[in-house]
């Protein structure tokens, strides 16, 4: 009978057998400070994918190195390292091979996880996390490559730098890797499975099962050094490669890389799927588990006496809306910043729901479900770029992600002048149109820089930028826009020289067309 992998540890007795446990323990707020707000409102957001190959064999996880090469490289449960280039396709070349190590027994062991070192071109330093054969231990290892473009890498060249023994159930892994903005290695372990969190981990500071650990890879003479600003350095009985704990199946997690701060999907056992969000620098969070699941408390048993457990800013039923959630990334790329910036995307294996999550303006979290992705996402990724990836299980297919929108066609229309420019900078006016019939009430103009233009020194407009993205609100003098009339306004830009200028603009929210 063929089995399906995605479950990653939720099993339909184990959902029946979940307590019904209802009181709530204290619970602490997890957020990190509120993004601006992207142009176009979540439920007027929408996600579609395109398939851009297929053939791949139980894909895992995706990374994009960034040394300009545009590849993407797309771990296979077996052991395999694929490439994905967006104009020759999947290459048919495997660019790692570690099939003779990997443990692939169950529905969850296999090669997990991946990630390049930062500046690869310079560095080439290849991360794998995977469960390694005979016993299932959870291992990552490093490969030093001679150059960044190395086809294939000898499997030779592993070095493992950290091993954790996890023999008793072929469950929860975790295996995410990521290097974070500090530019330290993130590695997430599940809790070392079978169900209930039965050997106790999640909130035993004294083993790596149930966490997300930081470890410094690039200190000299060892295989990997623990930062001094780790949160349990020094505490007695404790592992200090710990960075965040009270985690079951840590499945993915990324980082923002606009504001640092570090998202986390906990799959979750028979009641609830949840998603994190800590703070960047937020040092040594208790998420829960297995004393909390989501929302609820799960085993008051498991619950330690003044612990601050930090709440999730985004769950969802379990065997409801779907079985087992799929992190993804915050959305940071250019082609759809004026409609996704800033919005989280995750997933659910047997669902298929592309969940948006974006931090509001006034505190809390807005999120909503955007429809249907694809059957079975295993993983989502980002390109170089900071477009969006989703890879999915048996299918095998690797498919883009495209956001669009709802909002209707506003009526207006937009000039764009470069007014002077010089060495270092330039100034830009821009005019808009009210070309309907009737007034405009206050207004937002946003557009995207095709190029690296930053804006300031606003005038006539409050102006902000977002990556790419730029918002401009009326200022208090000229909110209102007369049928057939315009308003101007302008800002400061950097850098000098000449750049692209951008071509599509929106009123509120909606493409001014
Ligand atoms: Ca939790």
């Amino acid at each position: 009978m063929r089995r399906t992998f995605g479950r990653l540890g939720v099993t339909a007795a184990v959902a029946l057998l979940a307590p019904l446990v209802l009181s709530a323990a204290p619970a602490a707020r997890g957020a990190a400070p509120a993004a601006p707000a992207a142009a176009v409102p979540l439920d007027q957001l929408t996600v579609t994918t395109t398939q851009v190959a297929s053939g791949l064999r139980r894909p895992t996880a995706i990374v994009a190195p960034d040394d300009g090469s545009r590849r993407l490289l797309i771990t296979e449960k077996a052991g395999t390292v694929r490439t994905y280039h967006p104009e020759s396709g999947l290459a048919a070349d495997t660019l790692l091979d570690l099939t003779d190590r990997v443990d692939t027994s169950g529905n969850e062991r296999g090669l997990l996880g991946i990630a390049t070192s930062p500046r690869f071109a310079q560095t080439r330093a290849l991360y794998v996390a995977y469960t390694a054969l005979p016993d299932g231990r959870v291992t990552l290892s490093r490969f030093r490559l001679d150059r960044a473009d190395q086809t294939p890498v000898p499997p030779a060249r592993e070095e493992i730098l950290l091993t954790q023994p996890h023999a008793e159930y072929p469950n929860h892994n975790g295996g995410q890797l990521a290097f974070g903005p500090d530019g330290y290695l993130y590695w997430s372990l599940g809790d070392g499975g079978g169900a209930d969190d039965v050997l106790n981990t999640g909130q035993n500071l004294g083993t790596l099962l149930g966490k997300i650990l930081r470890l410094d890879v690039g200190c000299a003479g060892r295989p990997y050094c623990v930062p001094a600003d780790n949160p349990f350095v020094g505490t007695a009985g404790a592992r200090p490669e710990i960075w965040a704990y009270g985690l079951r199946n840590p499945w993915k997690f990324s980082f923002d890389p606009q504001d640092g701060s570090l998202w986390i999907a906990d799959v979750g056992q028979g009641t609830y799927e949840e998603v994190d969000h800590l703070a960047r620098g937020r040092a040594g969070a208790n998420l829960g588990w297995s004393c909390r699941e989501g929302p609820q408390v799960f085993n008051p048993d498991r619950c330690v006496p003044g612990a601050q457990y930090v709440e999730a800013v985004f769950s969802y039923r379990t065997s409801t809306d779907g079985c087992a959630v799929i992190g993804g990334h915050v959305y940071r790329g250019r082609q759809f910043a004026d409609l996704a910036a800033g919005t989280y995307l995750a997933t659910d294996y047997c669902s298929g729901t592309a969940f948006a999550i974006r931090p509001a303006s006034g505190g809390g979290y807005a999120t909503r479900p955007l429809g249907e992705l694809t059957i079975q996402p295993t993983t989502l990724g980002v390109d170089a770029d900071g477009e969006f990836y989703l890879a999915n299980d048996l299918p095998g297919q690797l498919h883009r992600i495209s956001f669009g929108t709802t909002a209707p066609a506003a009526t207006c229309a937009v000039t764009y002048k470069v007014d002077s420019q010089w060495g270092t900078g330039f100034t830009a006016t821009v005019t808009v149109t009210n070309t309907g019939s009737q007034p405009v009430n206050g207004w937002t103009v946003g557009w995207t820089f095709p190029g690296p233009q930053r804006a300031s020194n606003w005038w006539n407009a409050v102006g902000s930028q977002q990556g790419a993205a730029v918002t401009a609100r009326n200022a208090n003098w000229n909110a209102t826009i007369a049928p057939g009339g315009s308003v101007s306004f302008g800002f400061l830009g950097t850098p000098g020289g000449a750049q692209p200028a951008p071509t599509t603009f929106t009123l509120n929210g909606a493409a001014c067309r």
